[in-house]
């Protein structure tokens, strides 16, 4: 997504630095695989995409992105060029004369790095012996129906063709690394390894996909990782030592879950086994959050050698609080949206109405969509005892099959359109009265300035917003709509948008853009508009959504089983304060876990328009800490030591080097007094005003220049973050 500007800032605000020694990058080539290169289906994408400039810069002409060649997606993405690099080109002609498209251009994202696609098509007559080649060095059989999964052999034995190609030309130098991401890509990276290319590997895992299925079937996951373990090994392994040799005790266990069985029942057994083969072939495996590769360690059976968390391009504003104003301006857009949806049930106030939402791919309980609702049936019945006056409309925007937009919901714009326009014509009328009294000197009488017809205009206006059926839940019509799981957790709630509801819901099944008839707003801007995210994922190895938020300084709700909810916990020493509200989805039960975010919910709309304020401030001060200049050290380091592995005489590397995540925090906020337990959350500074933004701004300003110095102060201490090394100077 656009989040993409330039930074103006030369330092990183004192976040921890440490030193990677500099790669001789023009002696290296460096290639990042991925199926989601020019190609958005996910999260990767945004890692990719938002990441190119950072590694653009360090790389230079060196850095290249392998992925799918898609027509559609190079037209509008990409300028045909050519390679810069003789050796590049002659792979790519090799390749080519053997009857395979190879496409070869500049992403036009910030960073403009080069991308080298693979038209699948035109190779997909190699599959049957590629397959076949693929099972004699990985015995793994993928079956005819699964298309995901033969064109991840022809995608693969592409890249491996390629890389093989081009490393054949070189003798000493330069060297080549390949970054390869996911399971789709791993069949490149299993190729390179049996056919021992000289490149050093990579394999980040942005999830595993029995992780993933098995959340989703409602497993306790969390409470039962030391339970998952292989058919084959399944013995125990009491590792006692005699003799300074372990002694495996080959015994029968009972576990509770086989993983070649449970991935077999989701006939994913073999996608798992690319996925795991590609994991163990990389010299250096990594996981984009510490839960991940806790996951990893008990799924993939291998440790992360580097955590790689995903950051963000990051621009600030040259106007410091430009970003507040923008959230004023889009929200005003989302309510004239919502001034038609709720036509004639407009019995709330706007300026007591606040915006939540939860958006992403649509996995029901992985995404915490039912805990969600759950947690707004209680809000609203909170709101409704407690007679607040305060209105929450909840936006779902998770993409599901539907047939284009409903009546009833096209029928609320047009009636506002209408509204709007007899406004628009009787405010003319009453202008040229008004005028032409005012020509001859007199002030009109306000009684006789509307006429009869302009009455009865208005009156049919008025009349034409009538409604005899509640405004609706859903936007669009769901192709499935009785087995929908959030409009049958509706029903079962009965959040149907009442009069009497304090939170009224709608669920928008289709991602967002500016060109919408309905809700013409993209993504980004949308977010902007909007008061609080909330992602209560149950599965989330990273999550974009509440990271793109805080960049963008609107506070959201993560859990602690989510990568960036464990990051910002470790990282911020009161997350809350910060408009970083984490649900404890891992110690608590399901029930819990779900007071505590209604407890959010019910605290953030007590909060005051001003409290927002500042807290939106906080909010986005986080934001230098997911910025890709800093998160990309992990990056370098890994492939840092991917070389040293590779080519170990050539590239040095001191074995307790690796930088870890854990050792700094974001310290409390200093006008905040320390909250007295972790699950209350810090408000900032009550106050009873509503509209007295201006006096807060320069205390703001203040409180972060305090907090800036807070941060640097354990350097000039000389106390380091572990694994981290003296900045320079
Ligand atoms: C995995 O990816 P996912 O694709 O499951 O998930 P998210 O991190 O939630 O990313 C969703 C993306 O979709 C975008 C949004 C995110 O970049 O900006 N989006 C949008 O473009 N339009 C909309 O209306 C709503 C959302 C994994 F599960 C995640 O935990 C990881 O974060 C991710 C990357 O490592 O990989
Ligand atoms: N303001 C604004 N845009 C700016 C600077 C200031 O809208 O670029 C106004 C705005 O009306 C806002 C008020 O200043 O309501 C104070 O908001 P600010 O962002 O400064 O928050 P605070 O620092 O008070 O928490
Ligand atoms: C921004 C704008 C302010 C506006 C405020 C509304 O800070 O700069 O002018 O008053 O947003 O905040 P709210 O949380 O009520 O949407």
């Amino acid at each position: 997504m656009p989040l993409a500007r330039s930074l103006s800032m030369t330092s990183l605000n004192g976040l921890p630095q440490w030193e990677d020694e500099d790669l001789p990058v023009e002696d290296l080539l460096l290639f990042e695989v991925s199926w989601e290169v020019t190609n958005k289906v996910g999260g990767i994408y945004t890692v990719i995409q938002t990441k190119a400039k950072t590694t653009a810069d360090e790389w230079g002409e060196n850095y290249f992105l392998v992925g799918p060649y898609f027509e559609h997606n190079v037209k509008t993405q990409v300028e045909a060029c050519e390679p810069p690099n003789p050796a590049v080109t002659k792979a790519v002609d090799t390749m080519k004369s053997q009857g395979c498209q190879v496409f070869f251009g500049r992403w036009l994202i910030e960073g403009s790095p080069y991308v080298l696609l693979f038209d699948l098509g035109s190779a997909a007559w190699n599959l049957d012996r590629w397959k076949s080649e693929f099972w004699d060095v990985s015995n793994i059989g993928i079956p005819f129906h699964d298309q995901e999964a033969n064109d991840a052999v022809i995608f693969g034995s592409l890249t491996a063709w390629f890389l093989k190609e081009l490393s054949c030309q070189f003798d000493d130098k330069p060297n080549v690394i390949a970054h390869f991401h996911e399971w789709q890509a791993g069949v490149g990276l299993i190729l390179s390894c049996s056919q021992k290319l000289p490149v050093a590997t990579i394999f980040t895992t942005h999830a595993t996909l029995l992780g993933r299925y098995l959340c989703a079937a409602n497993i306790d996951f969390y409470n039962n990782l030391d339970q998952f373990l292989d058919s084959h090994l399944n013995h125990s392994d009491t590792g006692r030592r005699k003799g300074g040799k372990t002694k495996r005790t080959k015994q029968k266990v009972t576990c509770m879950f086989d993983i070649d069985k449970e991935a077999g029942e989701r006939q994913i057994y073999h996608r798992y086994c690319m996925e795991r083969a590609s994991v163990h072939c990389a010299h250096v495996f990594t996981t984009v959050s510490q839960i991940t590769a806790i996951e990893a360690e008990h799924m993939l059976k291998r440790n992360p050698d580097v955590v790689t968390p995903n950051g963000l391009n990051i621009k600030k504003f040259s106007a410091m609080h430009e970003f507040q104003n923008l959230h004023s301006m889009y929200k005003a857009r989302i309510q004239e949206f919502i001034r038609g949806h709720f036509y004639g049930h407009l019995d709330f106030s706007f300026e007591k109405t606040l915006f939540f939402f939860i958006a992403g791919r649509y996995e029901f309980s992985n995404k915490g969509a039912d805990m969600f609702l759950e947690a707004l049936s209680r809000l609203n019945f909170l709101l409704r005892v407690h007679k607040a006056d305060v209105t929450v409309v909840v936006f779902f925007i998770m993409p599901a099959k539907t047939n284009n937009f409903n009546v009833e919901t096209l029928k609320g714009q047009a009636v506002r359109k209408q509204l709007w326009d007899t406004a628009q014509s009787v405010k003319e009328k009453f202008g040229k009265k008004l005028y032409n009294a005012l020509l001859k000197g007199e002030i009109p009488d306000l009684n006789k300035i509307f006429d009869r017809d302009d009455i009865t205009v208005m009156k049919r206006a008025i009349f034409s917003t009538q409604r005899h059926c509640l405004p609706p839940v859903t936007t669009h019509n769901m192709i499935d709509d009785s087995n929908d799981p959030i409009l049958n957790t509706i029903r079962r709630i009965g959040l149907f948008n009442n009069r009497t509801d304090r939170v009224k819901v709608i669920l928008h099944p289709e991602f967002l853009s500016s060109t919408s008839p309905l809700l013409p707003l993209d993504y980004e801007e949308f977010v902007r508009g909007c008061h609080l995210g909330v992602f209560p994922s149950y599965y989330e190895p990273w999550g974009y959504t509440p990271a793109e938020c805080t960049v963008m300084g609107i506070p959201s709700v993560t859990t602690n089983l989510s990568g960036f909810g464990c990051f910002m916990q470790e990282h911020v020493a009161d997350p809350a304060a910060y408009g970083i509200y984490i649900v404890d989805r891992r110690f608590r039960s399901p029930d819990e876990s779900c007071n505590q975010l209604t407890q959010f919910l019910y605290g953030f709309c007590q909060q005051s328009r001003r409290q927002r304020i500042i807290q939106r401030n906080r909010t986005e001060r986080l934001s230098d800490l997911l910025d890709w200049r800093y998160l990309g050290r992990y990056y370098m380091h890994a492939r840092h030591l991917a070389l040293s592995r590779t080519f170990p005489d050539k590239f040095e590397m001191e074995p307790s080097a690796p930088p870890k995540t854990e050792g700094f925090r974001y310290p409390r906020p200093s006008s905040v007094p320390p909250s007295p337990s972790v699950s209350q959350h810090s408000s900032p500074h009550n106050s009873e005003g509503e509209n007295e933004d201006e006096d807060e701004r320069y205390d703001e300003d203040e409180e972060a220049e305090r907090d800036r110095q807070n941060i640097k102060s354990p350097f000039s201490l000389g106390v380091l973050p572990q694994g981290m090394k003296k900045q320079h100077g």
